[in-house]
């Protein structure tokens, strides 16, 4: 068995595991990052697809977002559909100039780990099984095993960056952890396709047949979800009645409806609130989604990975450079307020824009005269743009 010793042992390399050692590289603070699957699996899973600004600055400042200044898609409005309709919601001119970039998760993904190789910092893919230790000690350690070998990787502080299904948080006692937890009546069916985008930003509809998507991916990709049951298989929807169905939801009163073309990718997602407090214990810090899920209509899940690495960064850089461990102390509380606001707005945009089966018909009214309002007041519009464009950072 081999013994190694680092700083920091990171378990899982989605953005939030990635980011947080390119990160702590930049301090002069060495990692380990474990990854159970393959580069290639990892560079290929098609997710996320918009940063918010503060996301955007927090590649460029840390020099990983060449790519996404030549490819990635700056938006300076969102427009939401009621009744066939579309309503333009001006995020840079309501958020003084902020806006969103559309650049796919897998893009970002693959522009933190070239850094990282490039870097030299000790990426681990297809690690085989990771178990954490002595997690309440000055000394907590991870065990991957393999093909019957196993390494123990040694270090100051674990960071579980591995997703939902992840390790880290099952490895928590459960009794130090309170689970919040919502499901959705709906799961999303998105698709991958061969399309030139026919407009140029984001159109987000709701209709009584149910809520549609239209995003984007590049200038000749298009990303389009519908609401689908959620326990809808996947295997029940042809091409065809996709492409039918998203003419029906997204079609406009104007003639626009999206362009079709060769599917690459369909898959469906459900939709969950999840949020695990705290999001730390021992010498263990929960970062992403293996602390907290959001239903994607918001297009936080990405952008709150992001901000919990750098809250980590920063408190992890003051006990090392200043030997403090307050920020260290603080990190779950800091993140959770980020965290809980996300949640409220992704819930409210999922609650204003999808159907629901066992509405009322006063809900059904409600639903409609709250789409009326923002689309008609600038204060509920502006309320929307600075939650879309990301709330600002707070370290403290
Ligand atoms: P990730 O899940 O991305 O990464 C965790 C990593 O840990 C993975 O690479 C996994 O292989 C690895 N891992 C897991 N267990 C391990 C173990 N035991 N040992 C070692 N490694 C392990 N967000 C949006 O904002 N917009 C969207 O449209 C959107 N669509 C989504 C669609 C799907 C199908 C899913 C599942 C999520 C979607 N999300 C979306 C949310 C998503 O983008 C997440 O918020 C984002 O991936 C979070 O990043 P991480 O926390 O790094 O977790
Ligand atoms: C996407 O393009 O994948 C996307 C965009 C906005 C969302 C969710 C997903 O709210």
């Amino acid at each position: 068995m081999a013994r190694l010793q680092t700083q920091v042992g990171i378990i899982g390399a989605g953005p939030a595991g990635l980011m947080l050692s390119h990160l702590l590289h930049l301090h002069g603070i060495h990692s380990v990052v474990l990854e159970a699957r393959s580069r290639q699996y990892c560079e290929e899973r098609i997710r996320a697809g918009v940063l918010e600004q503060g996301s955007v600055d927090m590649l460029r400042n840390a020099g990983v977002a060449a790519r996404l200044d030549k490819e990635g898609m700056r938006h300076e409005g969102i427009e939401l559909g009621l009744n066939r309709q579309r309503h333009r919601i001006p995020l840079a001119e309501l958020t003084n100039g902020k806006a969103v970039t559309v650049y796919g998760q897998h893009e970002v993904v693959k522009d933190l780990i070239a850094r990282l190789l490039a870097d030299g910092v000790d990426i681990r893919f297809e690690c085989g099984t990771v178990s954490l230790h002595n997690i309440d000690s000055p000394q907590p350690f991870l065990r991957r095993s393999r093909d019957g070998s196993e390494d123990e990787i040694h270090c100051d502080y674990i960071a579980g960056c591995d997703g939902f299904h992840g390790i880290s948080r099952p490895s928590l006692p459960q009794s130090a952890l309170r689970t919040f937890e919502r499901s959705y009546p709906f799961a999303w069916l998105g698709i991958l396709a061969e399309a030139p985008p026919s407009r140029d930003e984001l159109l987000y509809m709701h209709h009584e047949r149910g809520f549609a998507l239209y995003s984007m991916r590049s200038p000749s990709i298009t990303r389009l979800y519908l609401q689908c049951k959620p326990d809808d298989d996947i295997a029940h929807w042809s091409d065809d009645r996709i492409w039918s169905e998203l003419h029906t939801r997204l079609g406009c009163t104007d003639g626009w409806k999206p362009l079709e073309g060769h599917i690459l990718q369909k898959g469906i997602t459900g939709m969950r609130s999840h949020v695990t407090e705290p999001m730390q214990h021992g010498r263990v810090f929960l970062a992403g989604d293996a602390a907290h899920i959001v239903p994607p209509t918001g297009a936080k899940g990405m952008n709150l990975a992001l901000a919990d690495v750098y809250v980590l960064t920063e408190a992890l850089s003051a006990f090392y450079k200043r030997n403090t461990s307050t920020q260290l102390d603080q990190y779950s509380a800091v993140c959770l307020r980020r965290v809980w606001k996300a949640q409220r707005f992704s819930w409210w945009m999922t609650s204003l824009l999808h159907r629901f089966d066992d509405a009322t018909a006063f809900d059904q009214r409600r639903q409609l005269a709250e789409l009326d309002y923002i689309t008609s007041s600038r204060t509920a519009a502006a309320s929307l743009a600075e939650n879309y464009v990301g709330l600002p950072m707070e370290l403290h």
